[in-house]
C-alpha cells in the first residue's frame, strides 16, 4: 500500500484556558508519530509547523470578550485550512497534530474546501458554544458550531463551510456539555452519541453508526480526536480531564472500524498538553490511536 500521510503541525494554544497545548506536535512527534505511521503501512511526509502569531505577553483574557483571540484563531485555522486541502491536492492525507481544538475549524474548511465531507468528533465536549453562549470565551470550546455556521458565527466567512452539513456531524463520547450547549444540539441536526450511550450499545455499534451518519451521501470524512474523549487514567495530559472517558480498548476499537471503513480523507489529534502530561503517555497514545485510524493490524 502507497497511502501518503501529511503531518501538519499546529502549535497553538489560543483557543484554550490553560498554556502548554502548543507543545503538542512536538510531544506528538517525540512520542514517535511517523514510526507508528509506518508501522500502519503508510508513508509520513511531515510539513513542519505553521506559524503562530507570538505575544512575548499574554493576558489570558485578551481580543474579543466573548471569543478569546478570535483573530490569532482566525490566522491559524486560515493557514491550516489551505494546508489541508493542499495535502488533499497532492493525494495525501493530512494529519492536523494540535494545539487545541480550536484547530478543527481550519481542518474541516480545508477538507470540505473541495468536496462534501462528514464529521466524527470523539470528545468528552460538545464543542458546540458560539461566543454568545460560550460560558468561557474558550474558542476550542466551539469549533462545531463556527464550521456550521451557527448563532454568532453565521456567515462568518473564514470559519463556514458549505462542503459540511449538520445531518453529517456525529459526536462520540459526551459527558460534560453546557447547559446552552445541550439545547444548541438539539435544535441542530447533528447526531450525539454520550458515554451512557457507549456503556448501553457499546463502542462498535456506536461507532459504526456515526461511521453512517459521516458517510451518507459524502465523499469522505474528518476525523477529529480530542485526547479528552479517553478517561483522564490513561490520557492525563489534556486540559480539560473528565472521568468516565472512553478507556483504551474502546478508543481503539473506534479507529480500527474508521480505518476499516475507507472513508477517512483527514485526521486530527488535539489537546495533549506535556505540561499536564505523565511522562508524555497521552502524546504516545495519540500516535497509536493514529496508527489504528491509519490501518494499522495486529497480525
Ligand atoms: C466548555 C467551554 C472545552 C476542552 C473543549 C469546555 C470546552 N464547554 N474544553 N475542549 N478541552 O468552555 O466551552
Ligand atoms: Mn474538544
Ligand atoms: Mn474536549
Ligand atoms: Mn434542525
Amino acid at each position: 500500500m502507497n497511502q501518503q500521510t501529511r503531518i501538519i503541525g499546529v502549535p497553538t494554544d489560543y483557543g484554550a484556558n490553560r498554556r502548554g497545548v502548543d507543545m503538542g506536535p512536538s510531544a506528538i512527534r517525540y512520542a514517535g508519530l511517523a514510526t507508528q505511521l509506518k508501522a500502519a503501512g503508510v508513508t509520513p511526509t511531515d510539513a513542519g509547523d505553521l506559524a503562530v502569531p507570538h505575544h512575548a505577553i499574554r493576558d489570558a483574557d485578551a481580543g474579543g470578550e466573548n471569543a478569546k483571540h478570535i483573530n490569532e484563531v482566525e490566522e491559524v485555522c486560515t493557514a491550516l485550512a489551505d494546508a489541508v486541502s493542499g495535502a488533499l491536492a497532492e493525494g495525501a492525507t493530512p494529519l492536523a497534530i494540535g494545539g487545541d481544538h480550536s484547530i478543527a475549524i481550519g481542518s474541516m474548511v480545508g477538507s470540505a474546501r473541495d468536496a462534501d465531507i462528514g464529521v466524527i468528533w470523539f470528545d468528552a465536549h460538545g464543542d458546540f458554544n458560539t461566543p454568545e453562549t460560550s460560558p468561557s470565551g474558550n474558542v476550542h470550546g466551539m469549533p462545531l458550531a463556527a464550521a456550521l455556521g451557527i448563532g454568532d458565527f453565521e456567515g462568518v466567512e473564514w470559519a463556514n463551510t458549505d462542503g459540511l452539513k449538520e445531518e453529517n456531524v456525529a459526536i462520540v463520547g459526551l459527558r460534560d456539555v453546557d447547559e446552552n450547549e445541550t439545547a444548541a444540539i438539539h435544535d441542530s441536526d447533528v447526531t450525539a452519541y454520550t458515554m451512557s450511550d457507549i456503556d448501553e450499545r457499546g463502542i462498535t455499534e456506536i461507532t459504526q453508526e456515526a461511521l453512517d451518519v459521516a458517510t451518507d451521501g459524502t465523499d469522505g470524512i474528518h476525523v477529529s480526536l480530542d485526547l479528552d474523549w479517553l478517561d483522564p487514567r490513561e490520557a492525563p495530559g489534556v486540559g480539560t480531564p473528565v472521568r468516565g472517558g472512553a478507556t483504551y480498548r474502546e478508543a481503539h476499537a473506534a479507529m480500527e472500524l474508521v480505518a476499516d471503513s475507507g472513508a477517512m480523507r483527514s485526521l486530527e489529534l488535539v489537546e495533549v498538553n506535556p505540561i499536564l502530561d505523565e511522562h508524555n503517555e497521552t502524546a504516545t497514545l495519540a500516535t497509536e490511536l493514529a496508527a489504528s485510524a491509519f490501518g494499522k493490524s495486529i497480525l
